[in-house]
């Protein structure tokens, strides 16, 4: 129980990872979006880099909430993609069914 506890205390505690550079890299393994919870500044081009590993179809497309977005990934190869929001606020990143769900933190 106490352990239960304590995940879900570190699961709502979990910090946003900051892009380094202006590149922030993004993994697709297991079914999840490493990391998924990221920050980057206002008005600022970041670029993402995603590397999927995972071979599930559904996660062979990315899109951004708000933005034209919406790339392949194809597998075990770097895709990068320029994002800009210039609006503060929390944004998703998904597959296109939205099973695999990311935020983005502008601010
Ligand atoms: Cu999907």
């Amino acid at each position: 129980m106490a352990a239960v506890v304590w995940w879900f205390w570190l699961a709502g505690k979990r910090k946003a990872v900051a892009a380094s550079d202006g590149v922030i890299d993004i993994h697709v393994v297991d079914g999840v979006y490493k990391p998924d919870r990221v920050t980057i500044p206002t008005g600022k081009t970041t670029i993402f880099r995603f590397l999927r590993d995972d071979p599930t179809a559904c996660a062979e497309v990315v899109t951004f909430d708000g933005l034209s977005v919406s790339r392949e990934l194809p597998l075990n190869k770097a895709v990068e993609l320029a994002i800009r929001y210039d609006e503060p606020g929390e944004y998703t990143f998904a597959c296109q069914m939205g099973m695999y769900r990311g935020h983005v933190l502008v601010n």
